[in-house]
């Protein structure tokens, strides 16, 4: 049994009805059409049990990281909280790039709310487990051609 892009949208839905904590206008049809194609390492377009397991696992994971470090309890990550949070769900990153992703995934008052929250850091981890089966001898540098890079960029 496998999961679509549509039944996980259900499924998450179903689940954020139950928090009113969580500051959501839901997980919209396109958000769970891009977390299938980055979580769906075997390309058979549906998430299988292990595909659908690790993200599930995440996703329970890093709503609890939402709910702690929401300080101000406004249901939404603040920009002033995003970098804790982010440290907190494993992704230490630098101070330009946690200007870029509450760019691309905040609103223009900077507060990130949950499905923008999963979503991007379904993306990120995705992004960080390519880069290092990419980096098959851990240099720290990759190596790919035209034909790779689009692979990786358009589905994922
Ligand atoms: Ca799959
Ligand atoms: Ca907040």
């Amino acid at each position: 049994m496998e999961v679509s892009a549509n039944e996980l949208m259900n499924i998450l839905n179903k689940i954020i009805g139950k928090h009113k904590d969580l500051k959501t206008e839901g997980f919209t049809l396109d958000s769970c059409r891009a977390m299938v194609a980055t979580m769906d390492t075997d390309s058979s377009g549906k998430l299988g049990f292990q595909e659908f397991k690790y993200l599930w696992n995440n996703i329970k994971k890093w709503q609890g990281v939402y709910k702690a470090y929401d300080a101000d309890c406004s249901g939404t990550i603040g920009a002033d909280e995003l970098p804790a949070a982010f440290r907190a769900a494993g992704f230490p990153l630098s101070d330009h790039l946690f200007q870029m992703i509450i760019r691309r995934y905040s609103d223009e008052s900077g507060n990130m709310d949950f499905d923008n929250f999963i979503g991007c850091l379904v993306r990120l981890d995705a992004m960080c487990r390519a880069f290092r089966t990419l980096d098959k001898n851990n240099t720290g540098t990759v190596k790919v051609n035209i034909k790779e890079w689009l692979q990786l960029m358009m589905y994922s």
